[in-house]
């Protein structure tokens, strides 16, 4: 499918403010892609898809997800919204054709990253939180200097103060949030010990 055919089919399916939000990270994605030498075509197609389950009513959510299959873990359960990656990975599959299997998974771990995440994944992940039209929120100029300059210190960053967040918050966090952040800490150690 190509993107005019996919603009048409995911337009309907999201609010205005989501809508701008998925193309303002589809071409956040693209610079990143052509900063990092990532492929900038399955950058795009991965940040214009990565919310494409967003806007389906909570209840839905958890309702598709347990019908197609897939796995849900305590925390998703309690806050189904956090499922709108995996679902998304889905429809993206089904309903707009992606077959590649990166763009699938840069879908599916948006939210919470995973550790080892590949370049794509990483970009998704960071577009996500820095596109344009997010609301200023804290360090967010210096995390998108980081976004370009060392991507693992700004997912470090991201994490770090998404985890706070959702403390102060008294939210529950998943598992994979946390350990994505540990992993990506260890990384950055790795780096510097080697320097
Ligand atoms: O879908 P977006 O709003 O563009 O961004 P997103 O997919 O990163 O989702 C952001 C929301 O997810 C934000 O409200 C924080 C929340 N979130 C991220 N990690 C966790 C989490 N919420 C809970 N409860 N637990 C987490 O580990
Ligand atoms: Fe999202
Ligand atoms: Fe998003």
């Amino acid at each position: 499918m190509d993107r005019v055919d996919m603009v048409k089919k995911l337009k309907p399916t999201l609010n205005k403010k989501r809508y701008v939000h998925s193309v303002g990270v589809e071409y956040t994605a693209a610079t990143l892609a052509f900063v990092h030498g990532a492929d900038v075509q399955k950058a795009r197609i991965a940040g214009l898809l990565h919310d494409c389950a967003k806007c389906i009513p909570t209840d839905d959510k958890l309702k598709k997800a347990k019908k197609l299959g897939l796995p849900i873990n305590k925390c998703e359960k309690a806050n189904p919204d956090l499922l709108h990656g995996k679902l998304g990975a889905y429809y993206a599959k089904e309903d707009y054709g992606v077959k590649d299997a990166d763009i699938l998974a840069a879908i599916t771990n948006h939210t919470t990253g995973r550790p080892g995440m590949s370049l794509l994944e990483k970009i998704i992940f960071v577009a996500d939180y820095i596109e344009p039209n997010r609301k200023m929120i804290r360090d967010l100029t210096e995390i998108r200097r980081e976004a370009y300059e060392d991507i693992d210190k700004c997912i470090v960053h991201i994490l770090g103060n998404t985890l706070e967040y959702l403390l102060y918050k008294d939210t529950i966090i998943d598992d994979t949030t946390r350990e994505t952040y540990n992993y990506y800490i260890a990384e950055l150690k790795k780096k510097t010990n080697r320097e």
